[in-house]
């Protein structure tokens, strides 16, 4: 048999046969995947092939073809890397400026990660009905900013249910995966765009302004026929893979695109004579936020180190 998985809670996934029905299936014996060293080796979103036994379990034997994934390391000194999920059509990264706050360098190397591995990105500000009239100045900037760039961002409240018509023409007969740190509102928003669902949230600690990691495992979750959402545990830092030094700036699109006009080709931007992106920094063509986040990337490719 055959399936879609959709759900991984541990050792057991989910997998949803063509005729609808739902199977639990765990992992045949030593069955690995090839290249990708990760502590799951299969993720939601992947297509599989097992077979079911007397007590209708399934053994997963097979994993079809990955058109892409996502991965972060999950820790500091991992070697090993976690898959969020594989075969997506685009990435929502929802984040909040406050309540929590989501740092723009977290934001950045998750943007740099879907370039990496080619997974179209937008954003999504969520709680816009809990922002002071300094804080919604500074998102015209931000979305200003990240428009240029070539990132969409969706202003909404998930609390109020606004804003939510936009998201779901974004989400409109694709595989989306929704990604952010925790008590972002990633739960609230897929109830906000499918009330049956009724999932789980949580409430944000009022004394570290952070969330309490409501959600616990991946899930994908059918809007109709050809729309599908998956949510995800709100996750902290984002360790960025292995990058290759000179490659970091190929994933910020302003970047490579004044990299074009540096005066050597191997390039890092950090202190290069002719070097047109430090001129870009300096003219303010390329933000200094985002410029920041790029060297933070660079730094864990000096250390190996995760943040
Ligand atoms: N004021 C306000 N609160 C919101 C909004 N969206 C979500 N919240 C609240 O934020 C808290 C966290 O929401 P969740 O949906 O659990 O967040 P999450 O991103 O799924 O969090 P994890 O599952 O821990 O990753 C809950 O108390 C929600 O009620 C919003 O638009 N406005
Ligand atoms: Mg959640
Ligand atoms: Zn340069």
């Amino acid at each position: 048999m055959h399936g879609l998985v959709i759900r991984n809670t541990g050792s057991w996934y989910q997998v949803r046969t063509p005729d609808g029905s739902l199977i639990n299936c765990k992992i045949k014996g030593s069955f690995r995947i090839r290249d990708i060293k990760s502590t799951n080796p299969i993720a939601v979103g992947d297509r599989v092939v097992f077979d079911v036994n007397k007590e209708g379990e399934g053994l997963i034997s097979a994993i079809g073809e990955r058109k892409n994934y996502i991965v972060r390391k999950p820790s500091n000194l991992s070697k090993q890397l976690h898959i969020i999920a594989a075969n997506l059509d685009q990435v929502l990264l929802v984040v909040t400026i406050n309540y929590p706050k989501t740092s723009t360098v977290f934001i950045d190397r998750f943007l740099a990660t879907c370039e990496a591995y080619r997974v179209p990105a937008k954003l999504i500000v969520n709680k816009m009905d809990c922002y002071s009239a300094e804080e919604l100045e500074y998102l015209e900037a931000f979305r200003h900013l990240y428009k240029q760039i070539g990132y969409e961002c969706l202003f909404v409240s998930a609390a109020k249910g606004e804003g939510i018509e936009p998201v779901k023409e974004a989400l409109s007969e694709k595989i989306s995966l929704l990604s952010g740190n925790s008590g972002v509102g990633k739960s609230s928003l897929i109830n906000a765009i499918a009330p049956g669902l009724s999932l789980r949230t949580g409430e944000i600690s009022t004394i570290h302004n952070k969330g309490m990691h409501t959600t616990t495992f991946s899930e994908m979750f059918e809007l109709d026929e050809d729309t599908y959402m998956i949510d995800t545990p709100g996750i902290k830092g984002f360790g960025t893979i292995d990058f290759q030094k000179e490659e970091v700036g190929h994933f910020f699109p302003e970047i490579f695109n004044a990299s074009k006009s540096c005066k050597f080709n191997n390039c890092t931007h950090i202190h290069e004579p002719g070097c047109a992106v430090l001129k870009a920094v300096e003219e303010q063509r390329i933000s200094q936020s985002r410029y920041q986040s790029y060297l933070s990337i660079l730094d864990d490719c000096d250390a190996g180190k995760y943040r």
